[in-house]
């Protein structure tokens, strides 16, 4: 029996049309700036995403990593939200690597933050403080079960950032997810934060890389923080021709991983013991009425059907490329199989 997985997008695998493209990508070393496979997918990034330069990076959080690192200096304070992936995902990286602070504020349960928070976070300069000098948003949200954050919500709280002379940095690894659920582009999204990223390898559907877009400046200084992290590739071409690709073919279609994690989602709260969230792009979290996360992956895993935890009593099942209506219903038999053989 072939697992259905649905532990994450990140897990989806490039089709024959995508290894094509790779396969027959015009390469050359991209630390000289000579591949122009690689040159021109950071100019489609660049483009789509409405900033003035992009570069290409091996993943979501190294160009969070370099994002932080480019609009921070060491000791400054960045503020964020508390269940956003920079805070929790990226092995404290802001903190051991750009040397900031972090301040985390709440987030809501739809990914949103409190306005008034936000506008008192911000440090009064002086002496003994550091100093607040970026605020990081995440659009759609993960830890928030996929939520979408309504462009007019950013505008507003990237202004209270720039009153404060702080620059504001969007964490879009599925910003096209959010483009596609809230029916707008990604560039209006992103339009007044300083920068954004988004990954290739998640709903897009690459195997690997993500971009991080922002002005010509920030791009040019972003590229160094690249190196010093040993992100400079060299013929990576072969890995950007799947970016181009995906930019061209796959962004449409994530309505179909959002009509299928609704659908799941809407089988799921069938099962007494689970309460899924309703969700607003591919990403269904499950509240867990009885037993651990740890005690229910086994049993689904065993059934055919893999899931992440995402807290002790929560679990994560994300749609994507490689899931289709069909696979959505099967998985949702083999859930009923799971229910019925343990007793949780
Ligand atoms: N998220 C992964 C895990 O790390 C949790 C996943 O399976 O969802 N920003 C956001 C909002 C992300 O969800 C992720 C990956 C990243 C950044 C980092 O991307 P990668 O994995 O390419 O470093």
């Amino acid at each position: 029996m072939t697992p259905i997985d649905l532990r994450s997008d990140t897990v989806s695998k490039p089709g024959p049309e995508m290894r094509r493209a790779m396969a027959e990508a015009e390469v050359g070393d991209d630390v000289y700036g000579d591949d122009p496979t690689v040159n021109r997918l950071e100019a489609m990034a660049a483009e789509r995403l409405g900033k003035e330069a992009a570069v290409y990076v091996p993943s979501g959080s190294m160009a969070n990593l370099i994002a932080v690192m480019t609009h921070t200096r060491p000791g400054d304070e960045i503020v964020l939200g508390s269940e956003c992936h920079i805070f929790n995902y990226e092995v404290a990286g802001a903190a051991r690597i750009a040397n900031v602070l972090t301040h985390p504020l709440k987030n809501r349960e739809d990914g949103s933050l409190d306005v008034a928070e936000v506008a008192s976070s911000f440090r009064e300069r002086g002496l003994h403080t550091p100093v607040t000098s970026l605020l990081c948003l995440e659009n759609t949200h993960n830890r928030c079960g996929g939520a979408t954050i309504p462009s007019a919500d950013i505008t507003e709280l990237a202004s209270i950032a720039h009153t404060h002379g702080a620059t504001v940095h969007l964490d879009g690894a599925r910003i096209f997810n959010a483009a596609v659920a809230l029916h707008t582009d990604a560039a209006e999204i992103a339009r007044d934060c300083d920068s954004v990223s988004f990954c290739l390898s998640k709903g897009l559907g690459c195997p690997v890389g993500s971009l991080l877009c922002g002005p010509t400046d920030f791009i040019e200084e972003a590229r160094r923080n690249r190196k010093l992290l040993g992100g400079g590739m060299r013929q990576t071409g072969i890995l950007a021709a799947a970016g181009i690709f995906a930019l061209e073919h796959h962004i449409d279609r994530m309505a179909e991983d959002h009509a299928n994690a609704a659908r799941l989602a809407d089988g799921l709260r069938q099962f007494e013991g689970f309460r899924p969230n309703r969700p607003r792009s591919n990403i269904v979290v499950i509240d867990l009425v009885r037993g651990t996360a740890g005690e229910w992956l086994g049993p689904l895993r065993a059934a055919g059907v893999l899931a992440t935890p995402f807290g002790p009593r929560r679990l994560r099942m994300v749609t994507h490329i490689n899931i289709t209506g069909g696979d959505v219903a099967e998985a949702l038999k083999r859930i009923d199989q799971a229910v019925a053989a343990v007793a949780i």
